[in-house]
């Protein structure tokens, strides 16, 4: 590795030096996202209010960017360089196949997986998100010229058939090819765990696998822990043996044998709470989706006041923030952010 490579990040927890935090500018619900609507049907829930068509009410994009800047000076005070998306001014667009509009860069998390001196742009479910890391290209250029290992997934070709529309009984996402939202994944070190779901199907997992080599081993996480989307309202890892999991979907029958090495602890009661009428896009436990500075401090939404406190009584600090909107948008402040380099070394922690 290059001594000055800006990409370093081997687990959830080290001590965190820079970051890219998302934006909520031009959000907008994306019309006839095959994508989007496979995996409504199969969690149960649509993505987003169908009341909303096209952009958000200008208060929750000013709102959301409000809480934004604040979370970011915390971060500034704490000497950890942000990045922000850069202007994306692409509307809609077409592949060979298909037209659609685009998505918005709210959740870094989702498009971008940092594993050590690799940062990978993974093959999306959502078609609207296909050409989603325009949005940091220049970002990735100057890591890339500091040493990075910059790959790109192969672009799904996401045709109709590779989605299920029809039996709510299986995954949104057939096999066909990999397709895999970064979010799927967290990290702990040599072992990454790729929740198996409508966002991450097993040919995904094989391609990461592939990409990562032989330093690495990829664990499923089964369907039965969660079907609908990402990993990280569901398990958070917050220091070397000790997970945060979400007791509504999270048991002894379903979580791997190699995580039962550390210790589990559940997420208390989530607050519930709305400040608009619109219907969020997940559910009330991306207040557990929660972002780690370091294995002593965390970003925690300051509504969830029992997880704050449990947090504390396990001698993690918290750092109370505001997302307002969170909920409405679909990401937390783990969801917001792509860690890009901690004081990180690749360890084994099982
Ligand atoms: O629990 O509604 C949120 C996913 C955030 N990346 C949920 C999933």
């Amino acid at each position: 590795m290059k001594e000055n490579n800006l990409v370093n990040s081997h687990n959830e927890w080290d001590e965190l030096e820079e970051i890219i935090v998302g934006s909520a500018q031009l959000a907008r619900v994306p019309e006839k996202d095959k994508g989007m609507v496979a995996a409504s049907i199969g969690g149960g829930y649509d993505y987003f209010d169908p009341n909303i068509s096209e952009f958000f009410p200008e208060y929750i994009l000013q709102e959301t960017e409000e809480d934004i800047e604040n979370f970011t000076s915390e971060l500034k005070k704490l000497d950890i360089k942000v990045r922000r998306p850069e202007d994306i001014s692409i509307n809609n667009f077409s592949t060979p196949d298909w037209h659609c509009d685009s998505f918005f860069p709210y959740c870094p998390r989702d498009v971008l997986l940092t594993v050590g001196n690799s940062i990978i742009e993974t093959p999306n479910l959502f078609r609207s998100r296909y050409f989603e890391t325009i949005a940091y290209k220049e970002t990735l250029i100057e890591f890339m010229q500091s040493g990075a290992r910059w790959i790109s997934a192969p672009k799904p070709r996401l045709l109709d058939h590779g989605y299920n529309m029809q039996d709510k009984a299986q995954l949104s996402l057939n096999n066909h090819e990999p397709v895999f939202d970064a979010a799927n994944v967290i990290r702990a070190g040599r072992d990454l765990f790729y929740l198996v779901s409508d966002s991450g199907n097993r040919l995904g997992m094989q391609w990461l696998q592939n990409a990562v080599g032989h330093d690495y081993t990829v664990h499923e996480l089964s369907p039965s822990i969660y079907s609908s989307v990402h990993i990280d309202s569901t398990l958070s890892f917050l220091r070397p043996g000790l997970l945060l999991a979400n007791p509504a979907r999270v048991n002894e029958d379903n979580i791997p044998d190699i995580l039962k090495k550390w210790e589990i602890i559940y997420a208390p009661k989530m607050t519930e709470y709305s400040y608009s009428d619109i219907k969020p896009s997940s559910s009330k436990w991306l207040g557990m989706n929660l972002l780690m500075l370091s294995p002593t401090l965390a970003v925690v939404d300051k509504h969830q006041t029992e997880l704050i406190k449990l947090l504390e009584k396990r001698g993690i600090d918290v750092l109370p923030t505001l997302l307002r909107h969170g909920r409405t948008l679909g990401g937390g402040f783990h969801c917001i952010t792509l860690d890009v380099r901690r004081k990180s070394k690749l360890e084994s922690y099982f």
